[in-house]
């Protein structure tokens, strides 16, 4: 997974600590269900996940923002949410960042 890729970074969301909180509490909800090879859909409410999509979940049923910055259809992403685009997205900011 990670030889794909040629940076490392570490993202906060741009929330409150209540909405932090209840994200945490739904991802710890999720424990157990298994990996999601759909990553071209999203579902806040599913039975498996993948990585990004488990994130962007779990903001989305907090209540918190769309972490997904292409919530739309897009030629690249399709109807899924990639970490690139919870990167770029403008509700997240870098706190870590390496390039190797
Ligand atoms: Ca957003
Ligand atoms: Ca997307």
């Amino acid at each position: 997974f990670l030889s794909r890729y040629d940076a490392v970074a570490v993202l906060r969301v741009a929330t409150s600590d209540y909405v932090r909180q209840n994200a945490v509490y739904f991802a710890y909800q999720q424990l157990g269900k298994p990996y999601d090879w759909g990553w071209w859909t999203k579902q806040v409410y599913g039975d498996s996940y993948y990585c990004s999509e488990l994130v962007w979940a779990a903001y989305i049923a907090a209540g918190g923002p769309d972490i997904d910055a292409n919530p739309g259809w897009t030629w690249t992403y399709l109807n899924g949410v990639a970490p690139q685009e919870v990167y770029d997205d403008d509700d997240t900011y870098v706190i870590y960042y390496h390039s190797v």
